[in-house]
């Protein structure tokens, strides 16, 4: 197991749109691995593979109630494939846009497609959290980001917020290149 850097915005990479997964071998079960490593040290609730840098549609969740306890779910190509008109709006956060959380309007109730780390094919209706959770997730896969469903006002100012301290953590690095190059 290997904990991984997770994307934050602006990375490019977060926009991309992940290919499915053809065959479920070691290196998908590897991958899995990293992202449970990795979502339950963040910590969050889910994690597409996208957010750690591998364009494969892959999920991980884990959203048990009780302190302590996990209940770890994989999502392989998972597909939305019915969804209610009745819609929810629920307060949500991204691991890839630390710290920034705002309400989302989303259909309260969907289906999901999806197979299992065996290959196995299911197929479950979702609501609640589990609703939430897993639109928010199949949108990485497709390169949407919760904040493309707020105002743009809102989106432009975290998004402004986001490349700023990019820019001046790249200045730093170079600076302390430099530094260490000169010693
Ligand atoms: O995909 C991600 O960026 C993970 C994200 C999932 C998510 C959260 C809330 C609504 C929709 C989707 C997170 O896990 S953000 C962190 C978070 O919500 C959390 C972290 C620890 C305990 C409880 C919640
Ligand atoms: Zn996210």
């Amino acid at each position: 197991m290997a904990l991984r850097d997770i994307l934050s915005i602006p990375d490019k990479r977060l926009r991309q749109v992940s290919k499915p997964v053809a065959k479920i071998d070691a290196s998908i079960k590897k991958l899995v691995e990293d992202m449970f490593e990795t979502m339950y040290e963040a910590p969050g609730i889910g994690l597409a593979a996208i957010q750690i840098g591998e364009p494969k549609r892959v999920v991980t969740m884990d959203l048990a109630k009780k302190e302590g306890e996990k209940e770890p779910q994989v999502f392989i190509n998972p597909e939305i494939v019915e969804e209610s008109d009745e819609t929810s709006v629920h307060e949500e956060g991204c691991l890839s846009i630390p710290e920034y959380y705002e309400e989302v309007e989303r259909p309260a109730r969907v289906t999901v497609k999806y197979r299992d780390l065996d290959g196995k094919e299911h197929k479950e209706k979702a609501t609640g959290l589990f609703a939430v959770c897993i639109q928010h997730e199949i949108d990485h896969l497709d390169g949407v980001l919760f904040i493309d469903h707020i105002s743009k006002l809102k989106r432009d100012r975290v998004v402004k917020k986001f490349t700023k301290a990019a820019k001046q953590s790249a200045k730093d690095e170079a600076k302390d290149s430099r530094k260490a190059a000169a010693k």
